[in-house]
């Protein structure tokens, strides 16, 4: 019996899927820098395997950490030794899990149509593909699939191309380039099907598509996305093996060649904003790369995030204000005030550094010194509540009112051609 367990965990562990049984979310305020350099500090201790949701930069942001179930104890213990505090925010991340499970077991069937695919649902990557392909059949006079490149373990790179001429300048969306944000591909898949709908429907998006084709890359980080559903849900890098290290995966937001290697991304393959060996060194990031040099006529460029319901410009590597900032900040404005009128879902916005963190090697920050002025990562819901690992029944509801501002981003873009 006991050589039967011993197999049986060994096969969890080769093949099995990572568990978070007892895993807990804390949300940690620090109320000085002194405590931010001793979270700092904390974070270095690997051995206690935690995963920062949100990285201990500023005292004004919120710090979010998974903390595994076996080192809850010396986490707890020394918060409240440095009267660092904090609440749980999440009390089983397992338990978010199983829920997440059970609700993509209902809809396991795969439907014949994109009227009859579930929305409303997380799904596995081969769905998202068929259902990008049902589109473009169902779509042939407006919807095309473009392959830009091959994921590190060979899969495409799927890019949906909407147009309605030729040699129309372009505006890009991508999703899921952290592949544990899963609001952002189900967000990218519902603002696929939006297109197709309102086309000859709504006359803004009508008349956007008759001036300018639109781009979206649902599954920017497939190998990624396969891994956080078969093995690491809480997975956010490339898979890439790292040369010299037992940590696989480079953070395909810190591998673009813009201030790449500067303050705000880690030398340390084992860290999740590893900006890896060389910038464009991940094929996932070089296939955009090479799509934006040879498409040469990109108008705006929009990659989506979660969490924290934030709009964000360039820069991230430096504190020079973008030359643009004055017009990227109204146009950010207005975009999160269309989305709010939605559901009343509250955004701020602001440049990457000044409203997070400086971070090097961004991929705004790359398009738009490519002069893509139109540039802006968003941050979708929520805002800690569930972090990741966002209910399905909210990802309509996201994508409703996200589209709302990527609208006004894509009719700014169109009215105030440059
Ligand atoms: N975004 C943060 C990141 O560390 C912040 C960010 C946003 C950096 C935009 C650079 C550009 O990449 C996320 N969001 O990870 O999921
Ligand atoms: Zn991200």
């Amino acid at each position: 019996m006991r050589g039967l367990l011993v197999l049986t965990a060994l096969f969890v562990a080769v093949f099995g899927k990572e568990t978070f049984e007892g895993h807990q979310v804390l949300r940690i305020t620090a109320n000085n820098e002194a405590q931010i350099t001793l979270l700092k500090e904390l974070s270095e201790q690997g051995h206690l395997g935690m995963d920062f949701w949100l990285e201990p930069i500023r005292e004004s942001l919120p710090i979010d950490v998974r903390v595994p179930f076996n080192s809850l104890q010396a986490v707890r213990a020394f918060l409240a030794y440095n009267h660092i505090e904090y609440r749980v925010m999440i009390e089983d991340v397992q338990n978010l899990l199983d829920e997440e499970q059970r609700q993509m077991m209902k809809s396991h069937v795969l439907p014949r149509t994109t009227d009859d695919f579930d929305y409303t649902n997380y799904h596995d990557l081969n769905t998202i593909y068929s259902f990008m392909d049902m589109l473009v059949a169902e779509n042939s006079d407006l919807v095309s699939k473009i392959v830009i490149g091959q994921s590190y373990e060979g899969r495409p790179l799927n890019v949906l191309r909407f147009s309605t001429g030729a040699n129309h300048p372009g505006m890009w969306l991508d999703t899921g380039i952290h592949s544990r944000e899963w609001v952002t591909q189900a967000s990218g898949v519902w603002f696929a099907k939006k297109i197709v709908t309102d086309y000859g429907r709504d006359p803004a998006l009508t008349d956007i598509l008759n001036n300018y084709d639109i781009y979206l890359e649902i599954v920017t980080n497939p190998d990624g996305y396969q891994h956080t559903q078969t093995k690491d849900r809480m997975w956010r890098k490339t898979r890439k093996p790292n040369p010299g290290s037992s940590c696989v995966g480079v953070d395909p937001n810190r591998n673009w060649d813009a201030g790449f290697g500067g303050a705000g991304s880690s030398s340390s393959p084992c860290t999740e904003t590893y900006r890896g060996p060389s910038a464009h060194s991940e094929p996932e990031v070089k296939a955009i790369v090479d799509f934006v040099k040879s498409h040469g006529n990109l108008k705006s460029f929009v990659s989506i995030h979660s969490y924290s319901q934030m709009l964000l410009y360039p820069y991230g590597y430096t504190h020079t204000p973008a030359k643009d900032q004055a017009e990227l900040h109204e146009l950010a404005r207005k975009a999160i005030t269309e989305l709010q009128s939605l559901y009343n879902t509250r955004y701020t916005y602001g440049s990457i550094i000044t409203t997070i963190y400086q971070a090097s090697g961004g991929t705004i920050d790359w398009t738009y010194e490519q002069g893509i002025k139109y540039s802006y990562t968003f941050e979708l819901r929520d805002t800690g509540r569930y972090g990741f690992i966002l209910p399905a029944n909210q990802i309509v509801p996201t994508a409703e009112e996200t589209w709302l501002a990527l609208m006004a981003i894509m009719e700014h873009t169109k009215n105030n051609p440059y």
